[in-house]
């Protein structure tokens, strides 16, 4: 047990492994890092500075970066081949958020409870630091400290490989159908469809780029790509039963005030308990995934439980005991 008495029992009986230590430790390296690149730019006292700066300072969980650096370590990555990719994901999350608060989206006041990034610059500053993000994330991950430690034809695989996860095929094209379902009835196929792209994409994208920045095999990565579509999936619904209990997930607070039964949501759709059971079902799929990863997927193991964990009591009590495992 860890000195916080928060340590984290896995399906390894015999590893008590401390998920509070390990987040804290893999996020202040990310914070370190995103800062170093933000301050390379001798015009950080400019208000688009600024603006990106409030886009990922104080950060969030920084959980798709841990990722990256968690499924890395798995295959023996160097933190310091895997960081810059790690800020990479991570800018590409700030930029989604500050576009997705935008009057023309979700038209949002409040992000990690303080004013969003168009209520504090305006709107066109904000979007334009949301592009600022967008551009760098890739700018940072082809710079030429990067190419000192991974062979380029692997970046430039990274970079097309992400792209393609973050644009129409995935997070922006997901974006884009879950802004016209609103204005139409949606059955649980279409609101899968749309959290794959949404949200799980980047996750999967963050697991894959990890993976292969540490040099995994081929079947190593189809492992890790099919744990990150599970877990990508599961963060969507967790993440949704919670908005629909009322409650929030660890390091965030409720703000967004949008009815949450009139979203596309698993819950909306198919009701809060086959959300549940269908979380439960992805927690599971994403601890067989890890399965031959060993005592190293240990981080990742503790990561899928802690997802779905709050998602899957109610007052602190199971739903139902099928779902205890
Ligand atoms: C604007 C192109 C474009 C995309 C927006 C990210 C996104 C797509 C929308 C945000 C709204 C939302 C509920 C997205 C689902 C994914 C999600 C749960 C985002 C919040 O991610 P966390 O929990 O946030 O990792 P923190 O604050 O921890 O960084």
């Amino acid at each position: 047990m860890s000195e916080t008495g928060l340590a984290v029992k896995t399906n390894h009986p015999t590893i008590d492994f401390d998920l509070e230590s390990y987040l804290h430790a893999r996020s202040a390296a990310v914070d370190r890092a995103l800062d170093g690149y933000l301050k390379r730019y001798a015009e950080r006292s400019g208000t688009i500075w600024q603006a990106m700066h409030y886009g990922l300072f104080p950060g969030g969980k920084r959980i798709r970066p841990i990722l990256l650096l968690a499924a890395g370590e798995i295959f023996g990555g160097a933190r310091k081949a895997l960081l810059p990719f790690a800020c990479a994901v991570e800018m590409i999350h700030g930029y989604s958020l500050i576009h997705d608060d935008l009057p023309a989206l979700d038209n949002d006041d409040l992000r990690r409870g303080a004013p969003t990034n168009h209520k504090v610059y305006g709107e066109g500053i904000a979007l334009l630091a949301g592009d600022g993000l967008l551009t760098e994330a890739f700018h940072v991950m082809s710079g030429p400290e990067v190419l000192k430690l991974v062979p380029a034809q692997l970046v430039l695989q990274l970079v097309h490989e992400l792209s393609h996860a973050v644009g129409v095929a995935g997070l922006v094209g997901g974006q884009a159908f879950d802004l016209e379902a609103e204005r139409r009835e949606v059955d649980i196929g279409v609101v899968e469809y749309i959290h794959v792209r949404k949200t799980g994409a980047l996750i999967r994208a963050s697991l894959r780029l990890g993976a292969q920045v540490a040099g995994a095999k081929p079947a190593e990565l189809r492992r890790i790509s099919r744990f990150g579509e599970c877990l990508g999936l599961a963060f969507q619904i967790a993440d949704d039963i919670l908005d629909i209990l009322g409650e929030t997930a660890p390091g965030e607070s409720a703000e967004s005030g949008h009815s949450e039964w009139n979203k596309a949501t698993f819950p909306s759709v198919i009701g809060i308990a086959a959300a549940q059971q269908r979380l439960a079902a992805l927690r599971d799929q994403c601890l067989r995934e890890l399965q031959p990863f060993g005592a190293s997927a240990e981080p990742l193991r503790a990561i899928s439980r802690q997802v779905a964990a709050r998602a899957l009591t109610m007052n602190g009590q199971l739903p139902n005991k099928e779902m205890q495992s």
